[in-house]
């Protein structure tokens, strides 16, 4: 039976197409303006990449403008729009001087119009191919967003070389931690074959400035593992053609056992020179399908996953083998640092989990090749609503770094409840770690420039699947274009970047723009509100995640992550009296989270252990904050459920009907948060709430 997925039906979902619908512009003022650069689009030479600028542009300006382009190789137009890279400078050079390429880098862009009586020329320029299609997708958003073009002089370059997206899909067709179907990619064990969604998916991902992908999860288990052989890499191949016609490259997870999985060798001790030679020709096999393969992402000795610590071999050595097959070809290997003993004894307080990941990897700074990159989660911990930034970022001077972020909302809601967490990447990334003095901020170690390191980037999980609408809530899309957009320019703010996403997909509407750009932008907050409070993190319910237990979370088996006794509550990770996990961080941070003076609020129960009647820095006790929090969170959420309610009939009602079933799944869930926090809180204290609500 066919798994293929992709139907008229799904495409003529307005939620299918996401921030690509390019909806009719109606004023004719907008209209005449666009117009009079859009009858012919003039490319020079073909290449896939300008193949895809050129299908966009027809696609989303017959949409916009009702009129769909003719295509020309002849530059002698009196109006146009230009596609050309550096090297088609006869297309430009009598209005753009070369040398402007000076100011573009590898993926960048220039948009520049010109107008004259008899010529209306725009000219989306680009140093390589890729730069061509994201000034093709830039245009197309301004226009959506009803920008004025005759003025139009941009150079744009993104901040971060690696723009990468992390799918979690097994090949039984499930995805971990996924929230809105199964995969695109699998099923049954086997590709789909679903091409054309795929390329959708590309699209989608490429017009926001994704560059690389990794399409399989990180926890390989066996099937997955066959991913590297002749079994599968044909079909490894045809997905990456897709993906390299809109610029992004392809990588595989790969498992660190493989070369004893795959039945070739009885160990894969990475100092054993049989399971060197056996990278190697892994290496030159898959090349010789994918020549521009991107490489390896590797989750090792963690969550039970093997790695090289069953040779008492350290990551570095771990990971130096790939690297030195991968080298010859150009490919990188990705490392993550979510390394920690998830069976380790909680009882035991001279363990800390969040400081598993400094302690591992500092000690072999300086000893990874070139081409490892390590991939560091943005907190100590995994992806909770509040941790702190990782300590890693910036203490790892002579290693290629990128930060890991979640899109997909595995603690944060799992695309029921609603979670912008763009300005949460936004304060990460804007962190200042003190690595190198003032203004170390994280985002300048991950984009390579405070310690010039040679590869460095982002990379997120992915949150899509074969729903619909892709992401299960209609407005979680906003975390997949917004992760994307904030990578690209980290100096947008979360507002922009939601306004972006919101005209782009529900048009222009004052009102349907203003609610969900208040639903948006509060939501994070919300969730926070309602969920484990001040920084300490799960009390989620065991294996998948969603709703409250407050001692429940599966790797806390021998006692809580909270420490919640009678008297107080939160870990002390002090130096003085607690774990030391504050000293890991560069002063004054390592003093100002020590000290309960300078601790902010939201991290409080994250560094310290205190009393219930701790005052915060907000004069509420800590156990007056827990209660008035978990109240307002759901009157908060009552109040998102009204507002979205107004908006019947104003957006598309399948949409409408879509965030309005996850609303009232969220008021549910905000509801069993309060009760059992508050319950749980009251039982343990024994203090009233102050306001003597009811307590369930
Ligand atoms: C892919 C958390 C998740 C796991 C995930 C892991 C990781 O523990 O719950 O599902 O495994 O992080 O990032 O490797």
């Amino acid at each position: 039976m066919s798994k293929l997925n992709i139907t008229d039906e799904l495409r003529s979902n307005v939620s299918y197409h996401c921030w690509l619908q390019y909806r009719k512009i109606e004023e004719e003022a907008w209209i005449e303006q666009y117009q009079k650069y859009c009858h012919i689009i003039v490319v020079a030479e073909d290449s896939p990449i300008k193949t895809s600028a050129l299908s966009e542009l027809q696609k989303g300006l017959t949409s916009l403008l009702g009129h769909t382009p003719s295509v020309s190789t002849n530059p002698q137009q009196s109006s146009a729009i230009i596609l050309a890279t550096a090297e088609d400078a006869h297309l430009y050079e009598d209005v753009i001087h070369p040398v402007v390429f000076e100011q573009v880098n590898d993926d960048g862009y220039i948009i520049k119009a010109i107008n004259d009586n008899s010529c209306n020329k725009l000219y989306l320029l680009g140093k390589q191919d890729k730069g061509v299609l994201y000034a093709a997708f830039h245009l197309l958003r301004k226009m959506a967003q009803q920008e004025e073009l005759q003025s139009v002089d941009i150079i744009e370059n993104p901040r971060n070389q690696f723009r990468m997206i992390n799918q979690w899909d097994n090949m039984n067709g499930t995805i971990e931690r996924g929230y809105s179907g199964n995969s695109i990619f699998y099923a049954d064990n086997q590709f789909i074959g679903d091409w054309e969604r795929i390329k959708d998916y590309a699209r989608l991902l490429s017009s926001v400035g994704i560059n690389a992908i990794s399409i399989n999860n990180v926890n390989v288990f066996k099937v997955e593992t066959k991913l590297i052989t002749e079994d599968f890499l044909p079909d490894v191949a045809k997905v990456a053609d897709i993906f390299r016609a809109y610029g992004i490259k392809t990588f595989l997870s790969i498992n660190y056992a493989s070369p004893i999985e795959l039945g070739d060798l009885d160990t894969a001790d990475p100092l054993n020179p049989d399971v060197e030679a056996w990278w190697k020709e892994k290496a030159e096999e898959i090349y010789s399908y994918i020549p521009d393969f991107g490489g390896f992402v590797v989750k090792a000795d963690s969550e039970h996953r093997p790695g090289p610590f069953s040779y008492n071999r350290d990551h570095a050595e771990g990971a130096n083998v790939l690297a030195k097959a991968l080298q010859p070809f150009g490919g990188v290997v990705i490392w993550r640092c979510f390394v920690y003993n998830c069976l380790q004894d909680w009882r035991d307080r001279s363990t800390d989990r969040a400081k598993a990941a400094y302690d591992h990897f500092k000690p072999l700074d300086g000893k990874f090749l070139e081409n490892v990159i390590l991939q560091v989660k943005n907190g100590p911990m995994d992806f909770q609503v509040r941790e702190p930034v990782s300590p890693l970022f910036g203490a790892m001077s002579e290693t290629n770094q990128i930060i890991e972020f979640q899109v997909a909302q595995e603690y944060t809601g799992q695309q029921i409840d609603l979670c912008y967490l763009v300005p949460q990447w936004k304060e990460v990334l804007d962190f200042d770690t003190f690595a190198d003095g003032k203004n170390s901020e994280v985002k300048k170690i991950v984009d390579g420039s405070l310690f010039q390191f040679k590869y460095s980037g982002v990379a997120a999980v992915s949150n899509i699947g074969n729903d619909q609408n892709w992401t299960g809530n209609t407005l979680a899309q906003a975390n997949l274009y917004g992760y994307g957009r904030l990578i690209w320019n980290p100096e947008l703010t979360s507002e922009e970047i939601a306004e972006e996403w919101i005209t782009a997909t529900f048009g222009h509407k004052p009102n349907v723009k203003e609610t969900i750009l208040n639903m948006l932008m509060s939501s994070w907050p919300i969730y926070e509100n309602y969920t484990a409070p001040l920084g300490v993190g799960w009390m989620i319910n065991p294996g998948h995640h969603y709703g409250p237990n407050i001692d429940g979370y599966e790797y806390s088996v021998w006692g809580t992550y909270h420490y919640a006794d009678r008297d107080g509550i939160g870990v002390d990770r002090t130096s003085a009296t607690g774990t030391g996990y504050t000293n890991q961080y560069f002063p004054p941070n390592s003093a100002f989270y020590e000290s309960l003076e300078t601790c902010p609020d939201e991290l409080l129960l994250f560094f310290h252990h205190v009393p219930y009647t701790h005052r915060l820095h907000s004069g509420k006790t800590v156990i007056q904050h827990i209660y008035d929090t978990h109240f307002a969170g759901v009157e908060q959420v009552e109040k998102l459920k009204a507002m979205f309610s107004e908006l019947d009939g104003d957006i598309d009602q399948a949409i409408y009907h879509n965030v309005l079933e996850r609303l009232e799944r969220q008021l549910k869930n905000a509801t069993e948060w309060r009760d059992k926090i508050n319950t749980y809180f009251f039982r343990k204290s024994g203090i009233e709430d102050e306001k003597h609500r009811k307590i369930y």
